[in-house]
């Protein structure tokens, strides 16, 4: 379909829906006719709104990249795809529990193993080519599968759990034909997804074509990225098999966040309009794009590359924060990379900072104070029949929970005061999104005296929330802890928004 006439259908469907009533129940968005009232009294959504698994997805957050493989022994980024098999030779038996164990301790929910990379070693017996780790001599390569003992791991530890497979292969003499993408990648993704079917996301990276070995031929094969691998065919046959996994770039449904350093706009839509480059407006989104695409952040915990290099160190852990405060906190998951070394582990150095990072996040971001306030909201929707949109569902821990304010009303206070006055330094809102995201402006103010209100974070831009926005309230991400501000009250003031806003949670730190 192309996408002119799909976003007539969309443009139709928004309207048939305000002219209408949307209802959403748990799981499923019911069309409502003049004739079935909204016993709820739910709000109408704001299209786009995300799938069940894309809804899933975003509440991960927080994950961990694992590049090993091929790369890890040759001190490589990108391997030219001639290496022989015995080269991946790892010193101890690979570990991918540690891996999963060690990315726990920082707070990760999940993670990601390169299980192929670029020079196409495959890190499990697959059946489409010789270039696997079955085939290496190496003692400690024999009868490990990668994949498989992660699947395992992530199930055991309740962590979730998917896969990087390179589209590119530089060893595949059969890469540019079509016998490729039906025989060998897509049988790849395929295997794969049989390794769990509760994986969360599938990555497929953007580099795609240039020279390489190609099976001896040592030439260049370009191929067109955007119709080579038959995504929309790679999407269908891969949610049959493992329907929670989102893929990851073009043609998927996560967007790349348009820079490899960690960060995302402070105005941050889960909007936009696929079919252009998904990647176009990266860091922002599109604020009235048709297509729900949410952001993921990739970036380095390392720093020589996204591999384990001889000698490589990880970043701080207030540096860590920073790039969860501007990822996490800006509507985006954070997929953090952390290579295991030479001998198929996480390094001492990485463990030992994630750990302290861990700590640190626990620290500044768990005592939620909004949970001892007393909130108020200068409008609430009427009670549904089962349903309450009382501002108290801000506070109860419950994503499914929302406050939401009367329809047409997109100008709304939300007050939260303490007898006694406390510190604080962060709030965490989130919108309730399963309605669509639209709160374009807001405010936020404190008051010592419990009536005199002054600003505060005036250097942020507060504009979109989205799934999650963390703001810093001293208005710095690099230097956010500070002493904090001592306050008898915060109050929130959404100045604008697409419709009535709907929010799951506030928390105060
Ligand atoms: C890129 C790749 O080319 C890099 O090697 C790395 O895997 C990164 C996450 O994606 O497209
Ligand atoms: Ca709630």
């Amino acid at each position: 379909m192309n996408n002119r006439f799909l976003h007539g259908v969309l443009t139709a469907l928004a309207l048939t829906a305000s002219a209408t009533g949307f209802a959403q129940t748990n799981t499923v968005m019911t069309l409502q006719t003049q004739n079935v009232p909204n016993t709820e009294n739910e709000p109408r959504p704001v299209f786009p709104v995300p799938t069940d698994r894309q809804w899933k997805w975003q509440q991960t957050e927080f994950y961990a990249f694992f590049h090993y493989g091929m790369n890890t022994y040759t001190n490589k980024e990108w391997g030219k795809g001639d290496e022989n098999v015995n080269i991946f030779n790892p010193t101890e038996k690979p570990d991918p529990k540690q891996w999963l164990e060690v990315v726990k301790e920082a707070g990760m929910k999940g993670g990601i193993a390169v299980v192929k990379h670029h020079d196409g070693f495959c890190l499990w017996p697959t059946t489409t080519t010789d270039h696997n780790i079955s085939r290496s001599s190496s003692p400690n390569a024999q009868g490990v599968n990668i994949a498989d003992l992660f699947a395992k791991a992530a199930q055991e530890l309740k962590m979730k759990y998917g896969f990087y497979v390179s589209p590119w292969d530089r060893n595949s003499g059969l890469y540019g034909t079509d016998k490729y993408v039906k025989d060998v990648f897509l049988k790849q993704c395929a295997e794969l997804a049989q390794y769990g079917s509760d994986q969360f996301e599938m990555w497929f990276d953007g580099a795609n074509g240039g020279d390489g070995y190609y099976g001896g031929k040592n030439k260049v094969i370009n191929i067109d990225r955007a119709t080579y691998y038959d995504v929309p065919n790679l999407r269908d046959s891969i949610h049959k098999l493992s329907p929670n996994i989102i893929l990851w770039g073009v043609g998927g449904e996560a967007r790349w966040i348009g820079n490899e350093d960690g960060w995302a706009g402070e105005t941050n839509w889960c909007n936009e309009n696929r079919g252009t480059a998904p990647e176009r407006n990266g860091m922002y989104g599109t604020e009235n794009g048709w297509f729900w695409l949410p952001g993921e952040s990739d970036a380095k915990f390392t720093d020589q590359g996204w591999f384990w290099h001889p000698g490589c160190e990880p970043m701080t852990a207030e540096r860590t924060f920073q790039m969860y405060l501007e990822t996490v906190g800006r509507n985006a998951t954070l997929i953090l990379n952390c290579p295991p070394d030479r001998s198929g582990k996480i390094p001492q150095n990485q463990a030992r900072r994630l750990k302290e990072f861990g700590t640190m996040l626990k620290n500044r971001l768990s005592n939620n104070l909004a949970k001892t306030a007393a909130v108020e909201a200068t409008s609430t929707r009427a009670n549904g029949q089962t349903r309450t949109y009382a501002a108290g569902n801000l506070i109860d821990e419950n994503a499914d929970t929302y406050w939401a304010a009367e329809d047409e009303v997109k100008d709304v206070t939300l007050t939260f005061k303490w007898n006694n006055s406390q510190t604080v330094r962060y709030v965490t809102l989130q919108e309730y999104v399963r309605l669509g995201q639209r709160v374009k402006s807001f405010s936020i103010e404190y008051t010592t005296d419990g009536s005199t209100w002054k600003p505060l974070a005036s250097k942020v831009k507060l504009t979109t929330i989205g799934y999650k926005r963390i703001i810093p309230l001293n208005g710095s991400t690099s230097n956010s802890y500070g002493d904090g501000f001592d306050a008898k009250g915060i109050r929130i003031h959404i100045k604008d928004a697409k419709a009535c806003p709907v929010l799951s949670e506030i928390a105060i730190y």
